[in-house]
């Protein structure tokens, strides 16, 4: 069988750490793409050299065409500018926005059967711009950043519990940033529900709330550690792991900015909700029952996504 074909647009920090997982993981070839003539080129040669020694077989190639995403199965868009500190990330609107409409016709015209995942920032209103500038079916574009959110927030509870982080499970909701929606009773360490943990006295609630608001600043505390740029590891550990589910069928649930139509009482935008991301790309959107508080947050998160998309058809009415 031909090895699958995965196309990163953008070879910056993510774009890179990317292409490097992509080798190591042996998921297929790469093609790594960015505006700036050399650094893609330069960045896959440089990976490429590393496969002899980690033992991966991928062809690696970089390009500032677009034609050479043709054939891709999964393309993942990193492309655009990451923040600094003291920005947030709606700051970046204006000038990803246009980022997102190039890339958007890009896909288009050489990638249009590849399942799409979007990271730029801001992550609800950058996807919902790349897939209406691409066209492509709702079910194969998605945006990253609830795996990430979630392991931040597991990675903080395995520290606080003392246990493996892969006995760890979080459950987020809601749009990227601030105003994103922790699940307490929806996270567990082996299946125990965290207040169930608080009972027990394996933490404080007080201790709990600084840990859900240390994952909501999850992303400010590294740019602020940083002091250029932001994260990019996590970030990339986490496209990775939608993509293998895609193309390995794997039928993950994950909680991923996926286009909702009617669920959680919202339409026609994306927002962050458990998915099963499987061959056929988002298969199914999990639609849990929210208590009060819950949806109060999560229905403050919807109105900052719609609010942020409302923005993007100011600055792009051909997008509305
Ligand atoms: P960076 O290292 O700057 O890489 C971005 C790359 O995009 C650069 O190499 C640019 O040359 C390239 N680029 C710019 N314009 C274009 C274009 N029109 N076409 C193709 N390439 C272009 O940034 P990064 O890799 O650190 O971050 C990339 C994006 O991911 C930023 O928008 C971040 O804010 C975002 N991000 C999102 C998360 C989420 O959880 C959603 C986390 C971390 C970063």
């Amino acid at each position: 069988m031909a090895r699958s074909k995965i196309g990163l647009v953008g070879a910056g920090q993510i774009g890179g750490t990317l292409a490097l997982l992509v080798g190591l993981k042996e998921l297929g070839d790469v093609v790594l793409f960015d505006i700036v003539d050399g650094v893609p080129q330069g960045k896959s040669l440089d990976i490429a050299e590393a496969s002899p020694i980690e033992g991966y077989d991928a062809r690696l190639k970089g390009t500032s065409s677009y034609e050479d995403l043709s054939g891709c199965d999964v393309v993942i868009v990193t492309a655009g500018v990451p923040r600094k500190p003291g920005m947030s990330r709606d700051d970046l609107l204006g000038v990803n926005l246009k980022v997102m409409e190039q890339v958007g016709a890009g896909i288009a015209k050489y990638a249009p059967d590849a399942f799409v995942i979007c990271i730029t920032n801001p992550l609800d209103a950058m996807v919902w711009a790349l897939r209406t500038a691409s066209g492509l079916p709702t079910h194969k574009v998605v945006g990253m950043a609830g795996v990430l959110d979630s392991a931040r927030f597991r990675y903080f509870l395995a520290e606080e519990f003392g246990v493996s982080v892969e006995d760890v499970t979080a459950f987020v909701l809601g749009g990227h940033g601030d105003t994103m929606v922790p699940l307490p009773r929806y996270s567990t360490v082996a299946g125990i529900p965290l207040p169930d943990l608080v009972k027990m006295g394996w933490t404080t609630q007080e201790r709990l709330d600084q840990i859900i608001q240390r994952t909501r600043d999850g992303g400010a505390e590294i740019v602020g550690l940083l002091k250029t740029g932001s994260a990019f590891y996590a970030p990339a550990a986490s496209g990775i792991a939608m993509a293998e589910s895609y193309l390995r069928d794997k039928k993950r649930v994950l909680p991923c900015a996926a286009h909702l139509t009617g669920q959680y009482g919202v339409d026609g935008i994306y927002c962050g909700v458990p998915v099963v991301i499987g061959a056929g790309g988002v298969e199914r959107v999990v639609e849990i029952e929210l208590d009060r508080a819950e949806k109060a947050a999560f229905d403050r998160s919807v109105d900052a996504v719609k609010g942020l998309i409302e923005a993007c058809k100011g600055i792009a009415p051909n997008l509305g």
